[in-house]
């Protein structure tokens, strides 16, 4: 059965580039109600966790650099049929690829430095949540 719960970073390259405020906007627009919200600094264990399982691919070293490089807003949303309409609006994971009006599309530079992380599926996104947030700073 489809939870209502996704989570999401608005990772590095949107903090930088003053992104957080538009990009907020538009997934209150689209319906999601925030559950969870900090901003927060992975540390380079972190980020290998949390991407462990991409650990074998030739990216993972960039991908864990760019991810702990700076600040990143992680959030847990909810909305029916969270995990799947949240994809819808980031778009692709190459923003070449991406939908028009899509965030990646407005707001990611490459493959690389792709804008947000949304969860893929119910069960990552339970897994991803938790390791962010404790119950007490669920709401
Ligand atoms: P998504 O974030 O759309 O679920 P994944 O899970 O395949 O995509 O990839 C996780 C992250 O790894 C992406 N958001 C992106 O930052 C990075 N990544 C994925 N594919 C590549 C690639 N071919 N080259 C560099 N970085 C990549």
């Amino acid at each position: 059965m489809a939870t209502n719960r996704t989570f999401t970073m608005l990772k590095p390259d949107s903090v930088e580039k003053g992104h957080i405020g538009a990009i907020l906007q538009m997934i209150n627009k689209a319906g999601f109600r925030i559950v969870a919200m900090k901003l927060t600094h992975m540390t380079t264990a972190d980020a290998k966790a949390f991407y462990a399982v991409h650990s074998e691919r030739p990216f993972y070293g960039e991908l864990v650099e760019y991810m702990t490089r700076g600040p990143i807003v992680a959030a847990i949303l909810e909305k029916d049929n969270a995990v799947e309409d949240f994809r819808t609006l980031i778009g692709a994971t190459n923003p070449a690829d991406a939908a028009e009006g899509t965030i990646r599309k407005l707001y990611a530079a490459s493959i690389g430095e792709n804008a947000v992380h949304g969860s893929d599926s119910d069960e990552n996104a339970a897994i991803e949540g938790a390791f962010h947030f404790s119950g007490r700073e669920m709401f």
